[in-house]
């Protein structure tokens, strides 16, 4: 089998470990949105809620998190028609496959994730073991559809790599040419949205402050008043990209600005050099809740419909195994498993 005989096909997911932020909107899901509606690939997309369990989430926000999150997909425009939408609990393939990649994985490899790093911290003896294995259970949830391109945002690099090569020494373990080598889809002006508090962090749906963040329920008001409250400097805005180099909340800024408006951060300098951020925040705030705001409203909409989105998580569910399950019985076969 070679590479050209893999149809092509996008996988992603989001962990629904909290609300959805700008950060997750940004660098993941209006690519989600854009790569279903270019039409080149079939596109799968998942709430991690087994991901999500890694660290401990109170199981009535856990069901909560997961329902707006499939509200945040179908608000943003994942249309669950053309794309395949539902949570990985519900397709047990993804575990299932997860366990041949632990026993494929070596322990030096996952020990050498960032994430694992940042998230045990001085406390790895107290992390759980599933935190450990993260990395594992991410290949798996991408190589069960044999997705050829994952969109995901600039923190997730490395797994994807570890993905790559999980893929390749199952394949050479074997001696078969089985799992696509993946491509990561890291592009745009917006692959890695900081906090607002603090420009040298990631955005993240776990922080404490609720300020570091936009989230994606927040209304008009909230949003400008977070925008507002945002750390900056005082220098103006500067005409070159490379005036932002020591400057990561104003950068930030840029970024945020011009992911929304869909141009260039130089396109955004040559438009508003030389402005203090009291004018230029205002412009932003504005931009963000025309963009933000209606996403939000059709959110609420939504999970007033609880059945609804559960019968879409439902049908979307039957749809992943028609896929999953031969790629799991063939990896079976492959790896000696009598059944
Ligand atoms: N700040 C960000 N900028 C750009 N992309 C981001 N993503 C997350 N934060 C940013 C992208 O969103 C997708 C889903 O991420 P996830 O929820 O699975 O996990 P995460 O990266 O750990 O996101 P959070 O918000 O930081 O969650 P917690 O706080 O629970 O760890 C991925 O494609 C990710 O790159």
């Amino acid at each position: 089998m070679t590479e050209a005989s893999f149809t092509p096909r996008v996988f992603s997911g989001i962990q629904p470990s909290g609300g959805l932020t700008l950060g997750n909107y940004l660098g993941a899901m209006k690519r989600f949105v854009d790569m279903q509606d270019a039409g080149a690939h079939e596109t799968v997309y998942c709430m991690v809620d087994l991901h999500a369990i890694t660290v401990w989430q109170d199981p009535a926000d856990l069901q909560k998190n997961t329902r707006e999150l499939a509200a945040g997909f179908i608000a943003s425009g994942i249309d669950p028609e053309k794309s395949i939408l539902f949570n990985q609990s519900r397709v047990p393939e993804h575990a299932q496959l997860a366990w041949v990649f632990n026993c494929v994985a070596r322990m030096g490899w996952m020990g050498r994730m960032t994430q694992w790093k940042d998230k045990a911290g001085k406390n790895a003896e107290q992390a759980s073991l599933g935190l450990f294995a993260y990395p594992a259970l991410m290949a798996a949830d991408i190589l069960i559809y044999h997705a050829t391109h994952v969109p995901v945002g600039e923190d997730q690099k490395q797994h994807l790599e570890l993905t790559r090569d999980i893929a390749a020494k199952f394949n050479h373990d074997f001696g078969v040419d089985f799992f696509p080598i993946t491509e990561p889809v890291i592009e745009g002006a917006a692959t890695r949205v900081m906090s607002l508090r603090d420009g040298t962090k990631k955005m993240s749906k776990s922080d404490p402050s609720d300020l570091s963040r936009i989230n994606m329920t927040d209304d008009a008001d909230a949003i400008a008043k977070k925008i507002r409250k945002a750390k900056t400097d005082p220098e103006p805005l500067p005409s070159e990209l490379k005036g932002l180099d020591d400057r990561p909340d104003a950068r930030n800024l840029v970024n945020i600005y011009a992911a929304l408006a869909e141009v260039s951060p130089q396109a955004v300098l040559d438009d508003h050099a030389g402005q203090q951020f009291g004018t230029f925040k205002p412009i932003l705030a504005e931009l963000a809740v025309e963009k933000l705001a209606p996403i939000g409203s059709e959110m609420s909409r939504l999970m007033a419909d609880q059945p609804e989105i559960d019968r879409i998580l439902a049908r979307g569910a039957e749809r992943a195994r028609e896929i999953t399950e031969p790629i799991l019985a063939k990896t079976y076969d492959i790896v000696g498993m009598v059944r």
